[in-house]
């Protein structure tokens, strides 16, 4: 932690995992940050709304091989809504959901199913940053304000981006409780195998958007304008836009890349696009699945397998193609465990990465995860993207929504 104290731009790092770490697990870059005009340090939470939070967070507890660490309910005076937080590594989940009937929380689920509200943030001046966002038109939905209770003070504020989603933005320097002022510490009664490993992942590596068909620009000049967000090399443009993919994409990220937002529009291609299947799921332009960076693939995808995750299945005439073969070069593991496992592999001139998607995991075909293992790589599996997409419009199919 000594390490990342003494560098004004290696901050935001939560938990255990250190700043070297989580370099090589979510990639970043040297940035400095203090010209930013909205400095981020990290991803403070992504804040789901679901229709059974208790339930939910036994799920992440048993096949995500989270930590939980608070709760707030209706026992400690909160009568709207049960909120459970979960912890892997320096990644942190709440689970949120109505106990209220008339909670604003059920009037969500009912539009959106299960779904993310919130992308929060960890800044370390929420009144500059909300300040900077309204300055470049964006909706303010909370205004900069102190909470606090016995274990201290965070300020927060917070802005809206697509759909129904916002960013919160946390300023916890001045709070040490277990989540945020009015949670109280809670830890599960759930008790992990034995042989299970501490963790199965380590880190939010990032959070992708889907937005509707002509909007991707304009969110892109959000992140750009409103928070100061960069443009990453990795997209799928008209140019590349085939048959198969039929989507456009772009990546913005904070300067050091701690924080990666992809986001999705639906292309006009053959079939209808996955993302338009979302679109019409969700109701709404919303968050499409969740990136989870892992040090361990194998072992990560072996224990959420045989907790009953079901990941797309990748045909074995990727893991045959010689050309995929010859340009993947040697990697971590043998071709054949990626193989069995139907883990995907893609290389670019910085590294490569490995990575597998989970099929939805709620009733609705809309939130997925992926599990992602960097080595050098800054990509997000372009090469992969042909493999990846026919293997989602397999299960669109199984679904009827093709
Ligand atoms: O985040 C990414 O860009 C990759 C690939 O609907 C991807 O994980 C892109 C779009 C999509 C599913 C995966
Ligand atoms: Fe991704």
């Amino acid at each position: 932690m000594t390490d990342i104290a003494q560098h004004g731009n290696r901050t935001g790092e939560i938990d255990d995992v250190t700043f070297d770490q989580m370099q090589q697990l979510v990639g970043l870059v040297d940035h400095d940050s203090s010209q930013d005009p909205f400095p981020v340090k990290a991803m403070d939470a992504v804040v789901f709304i679901v229709g059974n939070a208790t339930q939910s967070a036994l799920f992440y507890q048993v096949a995500f091989g989270m930590e939980l660490v608070a709760y707030s309910g209706p026992e400690h005076g909160n009568r709207d809504h049960r909120a459970y937080v979960l912890r892997s590594g320096s990644a942190r989940f709440v689970l949120t959901g109505a106990v209220d009937p008339t909670s604003p929380l059920a009037d969500h689920h009912r539009r959106h199913g299960d779904g993310v509200v919130d992308l929060s943030l960890e800044v370390a001046d929420v009144d500059q940053c909300i300040e900077h966002a309204r300055a470049q038109g964006a909706t303010v939905l909370e205004e900069p304000h102190d909470v606090s209770d016995e274990h201290g003070t965070v300020r927060r504020g917070a802005i809206a981006t697509y759909g129904e989603t916002k960013h919160t933005l946390i300023d916890r320097s001045g709070y040490s409780g277990p989540y945020l002022p009015g949670y109280v510490t809670r830890h599960g009664g759930y008790r992990k195998p034995a042989e299970a490993p501490k963790r199965l992942f380590q880190a939010v590596d990032h959070c992708v958007g889907n937005v509707a068909m002509g909007e991707m620009d304009q969110w892109v000049a959000f992140y750009n304008r409103v928070m100061g967000f960069v443009n990453m090399a990795e997209f799928v443009g008209d140019d590349i836009m085939t048959d198969y993919s039929a989507l456009m994409s772009k990546v913005v990220a904070n300067g050091n890349h701690r924080v990666k937002f992809p986001l999705n529009e639906p292309a006009l291609g053959k079939k209808k696009s996955q993302i338009d299947e979302f679109l019409e799921f969700y109701g709404d332009s919303g968050c499409q699945h969740i990136a989870l960076a892992t040090n361990d693939i194998l072992s990560t995808v072996n224990h959420m397998r045989a907790a009953g995750v079901e990941f797309l299945q990748t045909p074995d005439s990727y893991y045959d193609d010689p050309e995929l073969r010859a340009r993947i070069g040697e990697v971590r593991l043998p071709i054949e465990t990626l193989k069995e496992n139907g883990i995907l592999v893609d290389r670019d001139e910085d590294g490569y990465l490995l990575q597998i998607f989970t099929k939805p995991i709620g009733d609705r075909p809309t939130v997925f995860f992926e599990l992602i293992e960097r080595h050098g790589s800054l990509g997000f599996g372009i090469g992969n993207f042909k493999a990846l997409f026919e293997a989602i419009e397999r299960e669109q199919e199984l679904r009827g929504n093709l």
